[in-house]
C-alpha cells in the first residue's frame, strides 16, 4: 500500500512511525515552550534521527476536558514550527487539526498530511484537502473531547466504528479525495471504554477489509492507566507493545511519543508479520 501526498508517495509496504509534536502549553514542562519554534524544531529533529517518517504537529489538546483554543491562537502555535520543518528538515509534515483554516494555512505552509479527529467532518474540511491535494487521517470519535469519555456506549463497537470510517472514505471519495490519499483510524481513547479499545485492538484485521491503510494512536494513552494502573510517566512499555501488536495485526502507520522505542518494536513486528505471510508451518497434527 502507498500514501499519496501532494510531493512524494509514502510506501507502507514498511510501516511507518508518526511522531508526536505537541505545541500546546501542557505538553512542555516548563508551560511555555510551545511558543519558541526552536524547541519544537529540535525535537522534531530528534524523532526524525529516530525513525520517525512523519511529524504530527498539533496546536490544540485532544485531551478529555481540554479547553479550546482559538484560530488565532492555534495558528500562532502551528505555523511557524511547520515553516522551520519545511524548510529544515526531510520529513512528512502532518496537521493535527479540525479547523479547516488551520487545515488550508498549514498545507499552504508545507504540511502534506491532515490529521482530523473529527473525520473531516467540519464545513469546508474535505474541500481543503482536496484543494491541496492533502492527504488525510479520518479518525472515529464518539461524541467530542470535552464529555467522550463520560459513558461511551456501543452495541457493536468494532461493527459501528468500522461502518462510520466506510462512511467516511466514501464521503472523501465523492468529493474528489482519492482513496490512495487517506489513512483510516479507529481512535483509541475517543469516546471509548476500556473493553471498547480492547476489542478494537484484539479485532484490528476487521478495519483492514475497508482496504484503507490503518493508522493507530495508543501511545501513552489513558487505556493503560485503566488497565495496568501506570501513571502517564510509565506508559512506555505497553505503548511500545501495543505499537508492535498493531503492526503485526496490519496497521501501517503507529502515531507515537517515544519514537526511537516504537521504531525498534515496530521494524521486529513487521519482519514476523513477513515471515508468517512468507512460511506456512508444516508441522502436521498429532492424532
Ligand atoms: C491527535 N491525536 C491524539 N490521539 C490520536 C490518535 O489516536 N489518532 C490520531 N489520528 N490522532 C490522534
Amino acid at each position: 500500500m502507498i500514501l499519496q501526498l501532494p510531493t512524494r508517495t509514502l510506501d507502507l509496504s514498511a510501516p511507518k512511525v508518526m511522531g508526536v509534536l505537541n505545541l500546546t502549553p501542557d505538553s512542555f514542562s516548563d508551560g511555555g515552550h510551545y511558543s519558541n519554534p526552536d524547541a519544537a524544531v529540535a525535537q522534531a529533529r530528534t524523532m526524525i534521527s529516530e525513525g520517525a517518517a512523519i511529524i504530527d504537529v498539533g496546536g490544540e489538546s485532544s485531551r478529555p476536558g481540554a479547553a479550546a483554543v482559538s484560530l488565532d491562537e492555534e495558528l500562532a502555535r502551528v505555523l511557524p514550527v511547520i515553516e522551520r520543518l519545511k524548510r529544515e528538515l526531510d520529513c512528512v509534515i502532518s496537521i493535527d487539526t479540525t479547523k479547516p483554516a488551520v487545515m488550508d494555512a498549514a498545507c499552504e505552509a508545507g504540511a502534506e498530511l491532515v490529521n482530523d479527529i473529527t473525520a473531516l467532518r467540519s464545513p469546508g474540511a474535505m474541500e481543503t484537502v482536496q484543494r491541496h491535494s492533502a492527504a488525510a487521517c479520518l479518525m472515529h470519535m464518539q461524541g467530542e473531547p470535552r464529555t467522550m469519555q463520560q459513558a461511551p456506549q456501543y452495541q457493536d463497537v468494532i461493527g459501528e466504528v468500522v461502518a462510520f470510517l466506510g462512511e467516511r472514505v466514501a464521503a472523501c471519495a465523492a468529493a474528489g479525495i482519492a482513496r490512495d490519499r487517506l489513512l483510516i483510524d479507529p481512535g483509541f481513547g475517543f469516546g471509548k471504554a476500556l473493553p471498547h479499545n480492547l476489542q478494537m485492538l484484539a479485532h484490528l484485521d476487521a478495519f483492514l477489509a475497508l482496504g484503507v491503510p490503518l493508522l493507530v494512536g495508543l501511545s501513552r494513552k489513558s487505556l493503560f492507566g485503566q488497565l495496568l494502573g501506570l501513571p502517564t510517566a510509565q506508559r512506555l512499555a505497553p505503548s511500545v507493545a501495543a505499537a508492535a501488536l498493531a503492526v503485526r495485526a496490519g496497521a501501517s502507520i503507529v502515531r507515537a511519543h517515544d519514537v526511537g522505542a516504537t521504531v525498534a518494536a515496530v521494524r521486529l513486528a513487521a519482519a514476523l508479520r513477513e515471515a508468517a505471510a512468507a512460511t506456512a508451518p508444516t508441522v502436521a497434527a498429532s492424532a
